[in-house]
Formats: C-alpha cells, structure tokens, sequence
C-alpha cells in the first residue's frame, strides 16, 4: 500500500490539513494517508500545547467521516524525543510491503537539511511538498531543487490553492471567527472543552489567575504542594484517559482553604450552613476540604461539578470515586514534595499503572498512621472507601 504521513503538533487539527491529506491521496494515488500528531516539541513551550489527550481528540473527530484518512498513534505513543528519521524507521520494520509517503510543509523543508538523519528519512519515504501561504515560490523551489541535488531524489510537489487557516488563528481568534476554518464535531469539541481560552463568557477565573491567588494565600510549602499536585494530577490524567486541563484545575484548587485555621473553617462552615460531621468536630482541619469546594465554586467560580466534587473528597476519599475523584486524592500524596510519606517510591511507581491499586495502598497507609495517632478521628468515608477498593482489589 501506498501511505501518507502528515505530521503535526495539530493544535489545533483545521480544514487544511484534511485538503492537504485529501489532495496528496488524489493526487499521488495513496491508498490512505495517516495524521500523526507528534509529542511536545522540545523547542515550544509546554504550556503552550494543548495536552496530548485533547489534540488526539480532536483529530480523531476530525477524520472520523473522512474516507482514506486516519489518525496515528505511532509517534505520540513514543517516550522521549521522536524524530521523523526513526518514526519511518520503525514504520518500515513493521510495515515492510508498504511505501511512505511524508508530506512537509513548505516551512519545514527550509530546514530540512538540519533536522536529524535527513539521509534516512529520504531512504525510507518519499517527500511531498505543499506550500504554505505565506512562503515565497522561489524559495520554496531553490530549496527542493538543493535537497534533490544532494540525495538524487524526486520530491513531488502537491498542487493546491494555497489556504490562510493556520492553528494559531485558532487558539487565538474569538469562536464565532474559527467555526468555517475546522470540522463541526472539532469545533463544538473545542467550546465544549473551554480550550484556548479565547471566549470565556462566563465568570470562571483562569487556572493561572487563581494560580496567583494562591500563591499570595498561601505559604510557600503549600504553594509548591499545591503545584506539585497539579502537575502530578494531570500526568495521571493522560495516563488513565482523564481530562487533564479539568485534572490540573483541581489540584491548583484542592488545599485553597488550606490557610484558614481550624476555627476560621468552623466559623465559615457555620455561617455557609456547610455540614459538620461528628469527625470534623473533632478534627476541624478536615473541613478544608469542604470548604476548599465552595470557595472553588463561590468565589473562582468554578462550575464543573465533577472538579468541585474532587476537591471535597480530596482528603478523606470516598467509596467509588470517580477517576477524577482518585487522581487528586492519590497525587495529593504522592506529589513530588512529599517526602514522610512511607514507601513513596513504590506508590509512585503504581501511579502510572494501577488508579484502584494506588487508592488501596494510600487509603490503608493513612488509616495505619491515624490508628497509632488518633484512631478516634478515622472518618467513616475513609474506612468505607478502604473496605471498598480492598474488596475490589480482592476480586481482581
Ligand atoms: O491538605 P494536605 O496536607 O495536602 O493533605 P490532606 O488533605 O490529605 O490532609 C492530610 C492529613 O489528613 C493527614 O494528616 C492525614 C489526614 N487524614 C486523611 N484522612 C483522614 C485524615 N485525618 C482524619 N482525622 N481522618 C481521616 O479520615
Ligand atoms: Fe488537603
Ligand atoms: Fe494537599
């Protein structure tokens, strides 16, 4: 088979990119062409880039409809840095019928010659060329001829009008501009998910807006707790098939009532008319957590049910918590500042594969702790989530 590759951060993935992989499969008769969306690059920064989760989304609504054209795993399922040169290397290893087609901009090519093995990207797939808009014609064309010149290749050139949808309009422009320049399913994705941030009606502060907040709040160490919690949270996010941004959110949010003193939360509880249970009477600091939930919704504004629901759990757990619910319960202790913690080490390592497995270790750690200290304090929601993931890990 003949494949096409378009590579791309595709933050996010527009009408372009599908023509482009429309008109090279016409016109270099591809039997299918794959978008493989590619890791953070190690040039951009980080925060810039839409989470993996998101822009993986997004490409698979947007070629979800179009006949011939697929999205790829293959470089974005890879640890560490991917360059082209190996992607097509393991391409040809485990497709060894097949012939690859890799389709560049005209941007790209500029740098071709300086990217990592041009010698074995050019001996495992062919290139295709298609210009971009804002690129001159000359330049584009000297820069093809040299790169023939040195490996004795033919690099095929896709004819089309040139388009000026570019991925950083889009972040950029208010909704109502994009909604002709991406997929339907794309764009009602993108305001679903309040990505890119460029029309936030409502009243919902921003994640770094409440980051400052905090950071003025709260003490240094609870600070960079907080932050720990944050990143650790949305890397489990990504690895069980969470919403990061939401995950992220959560863990800034989850100790912002954690510098009010115990008789501060009791007094607030009282005047919100909040629910005191009989453990938080006795151990009144419980009741950050609760408290934490309604500053969330009442003074940032946070609406998303399912991040206030995960602050108000984050310190006693609950049975059958959702998996929003775990991943800030387990980052809280597992963040990278923790250090009192026994046996960090192997938790951590469990975060990255077993959510029930880590909530069943966490929980029966705590109540260990509070046993030998104030066993009088165990809240009944900790004892019935530790019966809860004990039976589950019991049944596997
Ligand atoms: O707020 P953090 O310090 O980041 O973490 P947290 O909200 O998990 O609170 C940690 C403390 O809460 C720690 O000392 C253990 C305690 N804890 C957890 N579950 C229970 C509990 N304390 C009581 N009294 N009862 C519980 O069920
Ligand atoms: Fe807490
Ligand atoms: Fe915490």
């Amino acid at each position: 088979m003949l494949i096409g590759i378009l590579g791309g951060t595709f933050d996010p993935i527009h009408n372009s990119h599908i023509e482009i992989a429309l008109e090279a499969k016409k016109q270099f008769h591809l039997d299918k062409v794959w978008m493989m969306p590619t890791p953070f690059p190690p040039h951009k920064d980080k925060n810039a880039i839409t989470s993996n989760f998101h822009r993986i989304n997004m490409i698979k609504e947007a070629v979800k409809d179009v006949e011939g054209v697929e999205y790829s795993d293959i470089e974005i399922s890879r640890q560490g840095e991917t360059y082209t040169a190996d992607t097509l290397y393991l391409l040809k290893e485990l497709y060894p019928e097949d012939e690859f087609y890799f389709i560049m901009g005209s941007d790209s090519i500029a740098y071709f010659m300086n990217w990592y093995r041009p010698d074995v990207i050019v001996k495992y797939a062919k290139l295709l060329v298609v210009k971009r808009d804002d690129e001159s014609s000359e330049k584009m064309a000297d820069k093809i001829q040299e790169i023939q010149n040195h490996f004795q290749i033919e690099i095929g050139q896709i004819q089309m009008k040139a388009s000026s949808i570019s991925s950083s309009f889009i972040r950029t422009a208010p909704y109502s501009d994009i909604q002709n320049m991406i997929p339907k399913g794309v764009y009602d994705y993108i305001v679903k998910n309040n990505l890119y941030n460029n029309c936030n009606v409502n009243k919902a502060w921003s994640v770094n807006k409440i980051t400052d907040d905090l950071k003025v709040l709260l003490k240094e160490s609870r600070f960079e707790h907080t932050l720990g919690v944050a990143t650790t949270a949305k890397k489990m996010a990504e690895t069980f098939g969470v919403n990061p941004n939401q995950a992220y959110m959560a863990g800034i949010l989850h100790d912002c009532a954690k510098h009010l003193s115990e008789s501060e939360l009791l007094r607030i509880c009282k005047e919100r008319q909040l629910p005191i249970t009989e453990t938080e009477e006795k151990a009144p600091y419980l009741l950050h957590a609760k408290v934490g939930a309604f500053f969330a919704e009442h003074k940032y504004y946070i609406t998303d049910s399912e991040i206030l629901s995960a602050i108000e759990w984050h310190t006693t757990g609950k049975p059958a918590m959702t998996k929003l619910e775990q991943i800030i319960f387990c980052a809280d202790y597992i963040e990278p500042n923790r250090t009192k913690q026994p046996r960090l080490a192997d938790l951590r390592n469990l975060a990255c594969k077993d959510l029930d497995g880590l909530t069943y270790e966490i929980l029966k750690d705590t109540i260990d702790y509070l046993s030998e200290r104030n066993p009088e304090t165990i809240d009944g929601d900790t004892r019935k989530a530790y019966e809860y993931y004990k039976k589950l890990k019991e049944t596997e």
